[in-house]
């Protein structure tokens, strides 16, 4: 699986091939047939990686496409190269990907938020040129997470999707060729542990291509000294005197990893951030260091006008500027992995981060309801069965595979508002739960609670750590009757704090919001109305100790597909799509920056 991201070190080089590819879609699907990537791609399209397609051309063909589009580069194998393992790496390819470099196909992928790579030692010749081509298809079916339909109908293919995000496509991140040597450090895993003053760092390295040699780690402080040492494959590392990663606080040591063989240079070395932290569920508490800790923020979305959901480092920095503008101290990933640049980024900066996994959708009753899909039974042979669940675990898998070391994860969540009150419920969601906790045994693990899984009817709450609660009361309920909203919401916390000793974490509440639409009456749709409603959520929050968090629905406008439901995309964002602040926003200052 892949994991390490390429970094340039001693023994490694990498090369960004981002920039314009050829790009052609491909709507009757012939480009297998003829074998498109043997040639130049037909027309004269260039688009850019990273980003989105469908919003780069001035046309709607391009932005409904359904199936495969076709993107094509060429690059030099450095001459240096010779001798050396060389990689083919994309960090994502929304939702699959078969590549090929010349005529021999190298990889193929499906899932399209994590990354994955190819070994092309044995089809590069260093010096010379290649090229690459990527047939990337956005189509979803009951087989993938997250899953849908793609209808035939008299205009062509058309997808009937159960989640409410436009289906951007593409490269949505950076390509690399990369060089390691051929005897490599392949995987490094990191678990860290902290007693009073004194911090632990536990470690794993895998190696792979050749016989290992001898391991070296060592562990260096922020200021490059070292802190402590070890050798062999595992090991655990003891710092005194340690200086905790913490929110707020993101201090980084490094653990570098030495791969040595008889010569008087290490064959290879890779260098690893790693944050000295604890996390914990004690009771109805959340435990950072041991410390009770009270999330605030949002859930978000990689989404920006033109780009999609391209990875861009301006949106990014911004992003967390507006964050720590208003004080918030976390997000989630909702409703997919994000870009790794974005965890690196919250690392460094102390952010605290819940990483979801792209199970988004598993619920007919929201399907049919919300986004008008034709209706279906959840889970079944034919529908949300056995491929779905083997598709779900591979991507929990491959979360915590990529996730595992970034000291600001601190909460998994496997699903989003998925159907959680039934039988089929329980016996799909009980062996990944299991799953998730095997892979990471060290952080809790959560699920997003859909509107209306109320306590006595959920049957699934018992196999996580945290209660999730995505909640609309005041918007999908009791709209414009916040009297009514409040006592509602008043009643669930306390029916789950009743059934449960477990924190809870609303993961999910807020009002469409049209910005410059006001009133002096709770009006929907004004900027007053999601003032208010969050003020509402927020009153009752401070009523109950086991609410740990609060994550506002959403950072940021967003696209959707066209609906009633929708004005040119969900408009709960705290800010607009452009990021401009709403009234909440002014809200939302003065309560996080109080509390911090
Ligand atoms: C929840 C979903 C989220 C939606 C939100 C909404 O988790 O993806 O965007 O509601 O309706 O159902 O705004």
């Amino acid at each position: 699986m892949t994991t390490l991201p390429p970094r340039d070190t001693a023994s490694r080089e990498r090369k960004s091939l981002n920039g314009l590819w050829r790009f052609a879609a491909d709507p009757s699907g012939e480009g297998h047939a003829e074998g498109w990537w043997r040639q130049r791609l037909p027309g004269s399209h260039e688009a850019p990686v990273p980003a989105s397609y469908n919003d780069i051309f001035a046309d709607a063909a391009v932005r409904d496409h359904v199936g495969d589009v076709w993107y094509q580069t060429s690059a030099r194998i450095p001459e240096r190269w010779r001798g050396e393992r060389i990689v083919l790496r994309f960090d994502s390819a929304t939702h699959r990907a078969i590549v090929w470099v010349d005529e021999a196909q190298v990889a193929e992928h499906e899932g399209g938020y994590t990354p994955f790579e190819a070994d092309v030692s044995d089809v590069v010749e260093p010096g010379t040129e290649i090229r690459i081509t990527a047939a990337v298809d956005n189509r979803l079916s009951w087989e993938t997470i997250p899953p849908g339909r793609v209808m035939e109908t008299p205009d062509g293919p058309r997808h009937s999707l159960f989640f409410d995000f436009f289906n951007y496509a593409g490269l949505h991140r950076s390509v690399w060729l990369y060089a390691t040597p051929r005897l490599h450090i392949d995987d490094v895993t990191v678990v860290t542990g902290l007693e009073g003053t004194t911090g632990t760092v536990t470690y794993q390295v895998e190696t792979a291509g050749g016989e290992p040699g001898e391991i070296r780690a060592a562990l260096r402080d922020a200021e490059g000294a070292e802190v402590a040492r070890a050798s062999g494959n595992s090991g655990e590392l003891t710092v005194g005197d340690v200086h905790p990663w913490r929110p707020g606080e993101g201090y980084l040591y490094e653990l570098a990893v030495e791969l040595w063989g008889d010569g008087d240079v290490p064959i290879d070395a890779y260098e690893l951030p790693v944050g000295i932290r604890t996390v914990r569920v004690d009771g109805a508490r959340f435990l950072i260091n041991d410390e009770a800790f009270y999330f605030t923020g949002f859930g978000k979305h990689e989404d920006s006008p033109v780009r999609g959901k391209g990875h861009d480092n301006a949106f990014m920095v911004h992003d967390f500027a507006l964050m720590d503008w208003l004080g918030a101290n976390s997000f989630r990933t909702s409703h997919y992995p994000y870009a790794e640049e974005v965890l690196e980024y919250a690392d460094r900066h102390g952010i605290v981060v819940v990483d979801e996994t792209p199970a988004v959708g598993i619920n007919s009753g929201l399907a049919g309801g919300v986004f008008g899909a034709e209706p279906f039974t959840t889970f079944s042979p034919e529908t949300i069965g056995p491929a779905t669940q083997e598709a779900h675990r591979q991507a929990i898998r491959e979360l915590v595979a990529r996730d595992k070391n970034h000291p600001c994860v601190v909460l998994w969540t496997i699903a989003n508002e998925p159907e959680s009150v039934t039988p089929e419920a329980r016996a799909y969601f009980e062996p990944l739960a299991a799953e998730a906790r095997r892979l990471d045994p060290s952080r809790p693990i959560g699920f997003a609670n859909v509107m209306g899984s109320t306590p006595d009817v959920d049957v699934i709450t018992d196999l996580f750590d945290v209660v999730m609660l995505n909640r609309y009361y005041g918007w999908y309920a009791a709209a414009g009757d916040l009297p009514a909203a409040e006592r509602a919401l008043d009643e669930e916390i306390r029916a789950w704090t009743a059934a449960y000793r477990k924190p809870i974490i609303f993961t999910e509440y807020g009002a469409d919001t049209f910005p410059g639409l006001h009133s002096v009456t709770p009006t929907p749709w004004t900027e007053e109305y999601q003032v208010e409603v969050l003020e509402m959520f927020h009153r009752v929050f401070d009523r109950h100790e086991a609410v740990v968090g609060e994550q506002i629905w959403n950072f940021a406008d967003f696209a959707t597909a066209p609906g009633i439901l929708r004005a040119d995309g969900n408009k709960k964002g705290v800010f607009t799509r452009d990021r401009r602040p709403k009234a909440a926003a002014h809200m939302l200052r003065q309560r996080w920056r109080r509390s911090s």
